[in-house]
């Protein structure tokens, strides 16, 4: 999905009339003398077991024009990175499925999952730098600290005092801010990342980092929401496993806003015997599911409304359809 999205946002954006410098139909400076190899290619294949055969052909999207290579190097590095944080993930989450099949920590161990993860952030790196834009190495080098920082966040758990812990104004907001981190964070700054890249005019810049904020939370609602709604077998991923780790997510925080019964559960971080059984129950029988996915509703519409003013493509249709995808997604 993300890669995708910034291939998009390049063939949306680049259809902008509305652009940073009169010459509009130049390439970047960056783009003009863009050579950069492949992500990979500086990397001894036979050493390497990471290297995937035809790496370039799996995100092509119908029809080429308006993007620049330098954005199609940006979706491969927005890959790169969010692999690389799925691959820690498992390990922090003890996760022994993934897309599917078995995680990689399951496969081949935590160290091994970790170094993979580590030896992507690499190459990224490396691919970042060649794309000779500070801004762009800016943007997204903070997604790789935003990332973490998020996942701190979420280890901490709690915005509140854990001797007392009542449901205030502060739960949902700190939520709200780790979940901009962990999830939405790579989502805008790729999206405005394409954007610069494509040269296209502050306004346009906004625009896209707008959307990609906005669907980036509602991807993590949406992803929060299905913890509790789906079976592992239409995910691919453990389901239920927020809670089993700890973690009060969306549903669990709006029940717990009209059920103040949840705070003590919340205050124990469900580690005594029956918590984790008892708070899935009092999620169930409250709405916060069905404001969960209102409040992933709402930011689908913003990232839509984001991009009103784009002029009409098969890419901006496409962007809307992904907000679409988001909100119907089982897996
Ligand atoms: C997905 O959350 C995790 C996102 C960020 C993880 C960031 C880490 C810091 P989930 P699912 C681990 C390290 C970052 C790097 C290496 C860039 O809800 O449900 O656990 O798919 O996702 O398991
Ligand atoms: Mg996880
Ligand atoms: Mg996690
Ligand atoms: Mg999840």
């Amino acid at each position: 999905m993300r890669p995708m999205l910034v291939l998009l946002m390049s063939q949306a954006t680049a259809l902008d009339p509305r652009k940073h410098h009169s010459s509009t139909d130049k390439p970047s400076p960056v783009d003009s003398s863009f050579s950069a190899p492949s992500v990979l290619e500086d990397a001894n294949p036979e050493m390497n077991p990471l290297v995937a055969p035809n790496a370039d052909s799996k995100y092509d999207i119908a029809g080429d024009d308006h993007i620049l290579p330098s954005q199609r190097r940006l979706a491969e590095i927005t890959e790169l990175i969010h692999t690389a944080s799925l691959l820690h993930d498992d390990v922090i989450d003890n996760a022994v499925t993934r897309r599917a099949n078995s995680s990689a920590n399951l496969a081949f161990g935590n160290k091994m999952a970790v170094l993979a993860g580590d030896f992507m952030l690499g190459r990224a790196s490396v691919a970042l730098a060649r794309l000779r834009d500070p801004e762009v190495t800016e943007l997204m080098a903070t997604v790789i600290a935003n990332l973490v920082e998020g996942e701190f966040m979420q280890l901490k758990n709690t915005a509140q005092d854990e001797s007392k812990p009542v449901y205030t104004d502060e739960t949902l907001s700190y939520y709200l801010q780790k979940t901009y981190l962990k999830t939405a964070s790579l989502i805008s700054k790729s999206c405005r990342s394409a954007a610069v890249l494509g040269r296209s005019a502050p306004e346009v810049i906004e625009a896209s980092y707008a959307y990609g904020r906005n669907l980036g939370l509602a991807f993590q609602l949406v992803d929060d929401m299905l913890d509790y709604t789906v079976t592992e077998a239409e995910m691919g991923k453990p389901v239920g496993a927020d809670l089993e780790l700890g973690l009060a997510t969306a549903p669990l925080l709006f029940a717990w806003k009209s059920n103040p019964e949840l705070g003590p559960l919340v205050g124990r971080k469900f580690r005594e015997e029956g918590d984790v059984q008892r708070a899935r129950e009092l999620v169930y029988r409250s709405d916060g599911v069905e404001q969960t996915r209102a409040l992933a509703r709402d930011y689908a519409d913003k990232a839509i409304a984001a991009i009103s003013d784009f002029p009409d493509s098969e890419a901006k249709a496409s962007l809307i359809e992904m907000c679409e995808k988001t909100m119907n997604r089982r897996k």
